[in-house]
């Protein structure tokens, strides 16, 4: 049995450029329901914690650095099958790859600054969840 919840990141760049609403309109219009939603700075410790699964790979100190750069926009959204199918939404890592119409695809800059995070499993949603909200931030 597949979960029903996935956690995004709208990242820093995208954030920038203005593409918030842009973001949010596509996940609507697939079909997810946002259960929790937050606009943020997180500081270097928290994404080096968040990205703690890709410590010591080449990207990892420009990706936590990134991420910590500027305003992120968190959020919890749900639906069937929401890991994969919101993997599907965004398409692949680098938008350069991604299949068109997807949000990284339309919204990325590049291989680091791809637009979002999409959870990768049930088990990471669910981790990725908790990272960021407390169950009084579940609507
Ligand atoms: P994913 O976000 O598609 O699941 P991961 O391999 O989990 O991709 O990598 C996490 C994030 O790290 C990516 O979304 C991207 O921001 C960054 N990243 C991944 N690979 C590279 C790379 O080769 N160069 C720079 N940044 C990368
Ligand atoms: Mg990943």
């Amino acid at each position: 049995m597949t979960g029903n919840k996935t956690f995004t990141i709208i990242k820093p760049v995208a954030v920038r450029h203005g593409y918030i609403g842009s973001i949010l309109a596509k996940i609507n219009e697939a079909g997810f329901r946002i259960s929790a939603m937050k606009f943020i700075h997180i500081r270097l410790e928290e994404a080096k914690a968040f990205y703690a699964a890709h410590e010591g790979k080449p990207f990892y100190e420009a990706l936590v650095s990134f991420m910590s750069s500027g305003p992120i926009v968190v959020s919890i959204l749900e639906k069937e099958n929401a890991v994969e199918d919101y993997r599907k939404l965004i398409g692949a890592t680098n938008p350069a790859d991604a299949a068109e119409g997807t949000i990284r695809r339309l919204y990325g800059t590049n291989i680091q600054a791809n637009a979002t995070h999409g959870s990768d499993s049930d088990e990471a949603a669910e981790v990725e969840c908790n990272f960021f909200f407390s169950k009084s931030e579940r609507f």
